[in-house]
């Protein structure tokens, strides 16, 4: 008995003895994973928190803050001033003249002052939206380490559409989704709102985002019907208080298949009488209801090109319906055709450009991150900068359809800031691509920016712990695009792990290196769209029989005997001349190319020379590689964090990251063997031969990969 006592006794101090890893933890808390903050840490928790207001959205705030503190202070007496939620019409706030008037609408201050004489953290705005912002930024805050002892912070949002996109569908079904199903249960809304939805709400204002897509742009009619705009109308009720408004993507042919009219025309009379009663159906159903999202004649979709219009004519319509409720137009630039045989990367601007300035005033064009779709890399898209008299939305995907669904690690921090930072050159340098986006540059008065989502109903919402990084970072830029990718993933770090450099520091330098590391496996050197056909996972790059040419890899890659790479200078597509003259000259030139966009732009003899001494052949299995490496690298540095992180997270990413590792090898060694099948030679010094032959790799099938629409 004493015996068994003392092994007791013995492991219990061992347990105790251990370094504290946490509790297995599912995820589900995102960036709001409130935990007891360290004993003697920089934090004194506040003595309370006051609210002067009555509103549901300072509800919501206080509520938060509540929670947060209750969780954070794990027994230890708060010992800090009080935290008060003030808007900036409070008697006491006015007298203090604080600098509000910079913060417009969303924004929010916060400060540590004296108030009814005594101190307190005042969370101040010039709307209850505002002071909800605060509440998330002060807990942002605390949450990676910092003292509240002195706290001095303000921020405005840049842009002022910031949306999330969902791409799902009525089934539950989510074109692209590689997190389970759609989050949306549009079985059993508008009567049962469960609290995902406002843990969805949460999540999103934390970050400022102010918008929702409900539907995939590839719509059903059935969206705009009066028992789903119920449905809608129940998610709206549940976001309002958190600053989110509701938009439903439209289906263009909808007054034909929900009206019976026997077209869908823009300039018919009946069509647009059919749109202004819809519009008005919908706004009574959800008054503050954000507006239309339209794909277009694209890829099987309906629009106005299908009765000889222009898209401006088919978004005017619309625009034209929504702008006496206040409502918005957001029409995507995402079009190619198969009857057009030229580049597909020039299509849309061929399309889009001349239409510059004919928009109504409530359109903005939503333009795809790349001119082809999302890829791994891509330069920017050249409409960004040719379309001044145009408001211009960014569609940044950040779900990881061409990037290795949910389990290969790629922060896209480092990809929406390469895009927002290009420069379009257009008029002259400085013309940043996040200066055409949130309007600065031509004065637009609306501003957007939109994320494919990447949410789904798995527990912790992404499909993987780092996925949740790519929704986090897609709010923080779209909030303020001067964030850095860096500090982001360090900020993301400490609040879903825990607020310690010893883990903060390697996790963000995983991170910040992931999306090369992908580049590099899968599409180095300017390469796209060599991904499997339909369901884009894993390498086709044989594939060359498809019914539509751009549908076929050897369509991107252009590879023989003799070179790879697609020429886009006037011996070819001439798309460099949709840039700026500086940049298409330097894009026209090999030499001056940046060599991550080489054979986007240029068809190149395989013993090209490279910057860095190798041929072209050499370079490319170099960059195969240094990626396969790099996914090496980031499982040895994940293993050392097993102390810092909770077990179930742990095991999860490391079972993904062995998924990437095998993923990678295999686009290396297909590739390579599909490559050698074309230029017959000889692998470069040092390189290992594929594991297997070309056609064991052709063979492989996915009939049941996930996020496929089919
Ligand atoms: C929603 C690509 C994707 C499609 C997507 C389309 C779009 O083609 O593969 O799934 O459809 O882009 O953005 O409209």
């Amino acid at each position: 008995m004493l015996t068994a006592l003392r092994h007791w006794l013995l492991a219990l101090a061992a347990i105790l003895l251990l370094p504290t890893p946490a509790l297995a933890e599912d995820g589900y808390d995102l960036w709001l994973r409130y935990r007891p903050l360290a004993a003697g840490g920089a934090t004194a928790l506040p003595t309370g928190v006051e609210r002067r207001g009555d509103t549901p959205t300072l509800r919501a705030a206080e509520a938060e803050l509540t929670r947060a503190f209750a969780a954070m202070a794990g027994g230890t007496p708060a010992r800090g001033a009080r935290v008060v939620l003030a808007g900036a019409a409070d008697p006491e706030v006015a007298r203090l003249n604080l600098p509000l008037a910079d913060l417009g609408s969303e924004g929010y201050l916060i400060r540590q002052v004296r108030l009814g004489n005594a101190p307190a953290i005042l969370i101040t705005g010039n709307s209850d939206i505002g002071v909800l912002h605060g509440a998330f930024a002060l807990l942002r805050h605390v949450n990676t380490g910092q003292a509240l002892a002195g706290i001095e912070l303000a921020s405005a949002p840049r842009i002022g559409l910031r949306l999330l996109n969902h791409w799902d569908n009525l089934d539950g079904s989510v074109e692209r989704g590689y997190a389970g199903e759609s989050i949306w249960d549009w079985w059993t809304l508008p009567e049962y709102t469960g609290p995902r939805y406002t843990d969805y709400a949460r999540a999103n204002a934390a970050l400022g985002i102010n918008g929702t897509v409900l539907n995939n742009v590839n719509a059903k009619a059935d969206s705009l019907t009066a028992p789903y705009l119920e449905k809608a109308a129940a998610l709206a009720a549940v976001f309002r208080p958190y600053g989110i408004k509701v938009y439903l993507s439209a289906r263009f042919s909808a007054p034909v298949e929900l009206g019976g009219l026997p077209t869908a025309d823009p300039l018919d009379p009946a069509v647009q009488a059919w749109w202004d009663a819809k519009a008005t159906e919908v706004y009574r159903a959800i008054p503050d209801f954000g507006g239309f999202l339209v794909k277009a004649n694209s890829e099987g979709q309906p629009g106005p090109r299908d009765y000889g219009r222009t898209h401006a004519d088919g978004a005017n319509m619309l625009a034209r319906a929504v702008a006496p409720h206040g409502g918005i137009v957001m029409w995507r630039a995402f079009v190619y055709a198969d009857t057009d045989p030229d580049d597909r990367a020039k299509q849309a601007y061929t399309e889009f450009k001349p239409l510059d300035g004919q928009f109504a005033d409530n359109v903005l064009v939503q333009v795809k991150n790349g001119a082809i779709d999302f890829q791994p890399r891509e330069p920017f898209h050249p409409l960004f900068g040719a379309m001044p008299g145009t408001p211009l939305m960014l569609e940044l995907q950040i779900t990881k359809e061409y990037l290795g669904y949910n389990t290969h690690l790629a922060y896209l921090g480092t990809m929406f800031e390469e895009v927002l930072d290009a420069d379009t050159m257009l008029p002259a340098a400085g013309a940043s691509v996040a200066r055409v986006v949130d309007g600065s540059l031509d004065g637009h008065r609306l501003s957007g920016i939109a994320g494919v989502a990447n949410i789904g109903a798995d527990r912790n919402w992404s499909g993987s712990t780092f996925d949740q990084a790519n929704w986090y970072a897609f709010g923080r830029l779209a909030w303020d695009h001067t964030l850095s990718a860096e500090a982001i993933a360090a900020e993301w770090a400490a609040q879903t792990f825990r607020p310690d450099p010893a883990l903060t520091g390697p996790v963000a330098a995983m991170m910040m290196g992931s999306r090369q590391a992908v580049v590099d496996y899968m599409t180095p050197l300017g390469l796209a769209h060599l991904m499997g056909t339909g369901h884009h996972h894993g390498p086709a790059p044989w594939i060359a029989d498809l019914a539509r040419p751009e549908w076929n890899p050897a369509y991107y890659h252009r590879a023989d005997r003799q070179g790879i790479g697609f020429d886009r200078t006037a011996s070819g597509s001439n798309a460099v001349a949709q840039y700026a003259p500086p940049l298409a000259a330097r894009f026209a030139d090999p030499a001056t190319t940046p060599e991550a966009d080489l054979l986007w732009f240029h068809h190149l003899p395989w013993d090209h020379r490279m910057q860095s001494g190798r041929t072209l052949w050499a370079e490319l299995v170099h960059d195969y590689d240094r990626g396969i490496g790099s996914v090496v690298q980031m499982r040895r540095q994940w293993d050392t964090l097993a102390p810092l992180v909770d077990a179930e997270r742990h095991a999860e990413t490391a079972a993904f990251l062995a998924i990437q590792q095998r993923d990678a090898q295999w686009w290396r060694d297909a590739s390579i063997a599909y490559w050698r099948s074309l230029n017959g030679l000889p692998l470069p010094d040092g390189a290992a031969a594929p594991a297997h032959d070309l056609d064991w790799y052709k063979a492989l099938s996915f009939p049941y990969a996930p996020g496929h629409p089919d």
